[in-house]
């Protein structure tokens, strides 16, 4: 199983990804939880150039570029092995996330995402959890976890417009995506993840 975690920030990934790891452990399902931007060494280091604030504005493609150049080097070396290895991955953020924000949010044009998509990323998720709840809620939940980051800093609208294409490409892959309330109390959305795991994994 490949599964990835979405949603715009705040919405609790971090918090599913943690308790689908609980889950895999009580089933004795081998597995890793990796992330991206990240999850290597070198794309470790692209997610600090992505991530940290700059005086220097980054370019919607450079940022779109760097996001891609991070997947590449963790589909390989990462992602692919595990799963060949016959391992789940379950990993926080992948390419959806690069169609949410920087097609959404930057205003890239989503073909030139696509194309980069169809080139690299051969290995679709199995399934994709999509965490939903408005930007307010989310950067609400955030603000508790200190100084934001160059794209946190960005305003409501952009959120707005990255959590649009999120649920347009759900809409568009109902089979993939489940879309998970994520504005209800944390052991409701827990028990909603639950069920769905049981569905795919027992
Ligand atoms: N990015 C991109 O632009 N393009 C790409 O292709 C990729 C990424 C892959 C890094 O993401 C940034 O990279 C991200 C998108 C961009 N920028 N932004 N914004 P990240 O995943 O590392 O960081 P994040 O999006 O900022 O995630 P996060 O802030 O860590 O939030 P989270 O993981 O979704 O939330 P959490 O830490 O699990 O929960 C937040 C708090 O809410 C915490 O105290 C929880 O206990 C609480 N919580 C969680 N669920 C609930 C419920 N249901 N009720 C009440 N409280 C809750």
């Amino acid at each position: 199983m490949f599964i990835t975690i979405e949603g715009i920030e705040g919405v609790g990934k971090s918090t599913a990804v943690n308790f689908i790891k609980e889950y895999f452990l009580k089933h004795h399902i081998p597995f890793i939880v990796t992330r991206e931007p990240g999850g290597t060494d070198i794309a470790e280091q692209i997610r600090k150039i992505l991530l940290t604030p700059t005086e220097e504005i980054m370019l919607p493609e450079t940022e779109l570029l760097l996001m891609f150049a991070s997947r590449i080097q963790h589909i390989k070396t990462v992602i692919m092995p595990a799963l060949e290895a016959g391992q789940s991955v379950i990993c926080d953020r992948f390419d959806d996330a690069s169609f949410a924000y920087q097609g959404g949010g930057r205003g890239i044009d989503l073909a030139y995402i696509q194309n980069l998509d169809d080139w690299l990323v051969k290995r679709r998720p199995d399934l994709t959890l999509l965490l939903d709840a408005s930007p307010t809620l989310g950067l609400m939940r955030a603000k508790h976890r200190g100084p934001q980051d160059r794209i946190e800093q960005e305003k409501t609208a952009f959120f707005d417009r990255v959590r649009a294409v999120y649920l347009e490409r759900a809409k568009q892959d109902m089979k993939r995506f489940k879309i998970i309330d994520a504005s209800r109390p944390l052991d409701v959305v827990q028990q909603e993840i639950k069920t769905l795991l049981d569905e795919v994994c027992l």
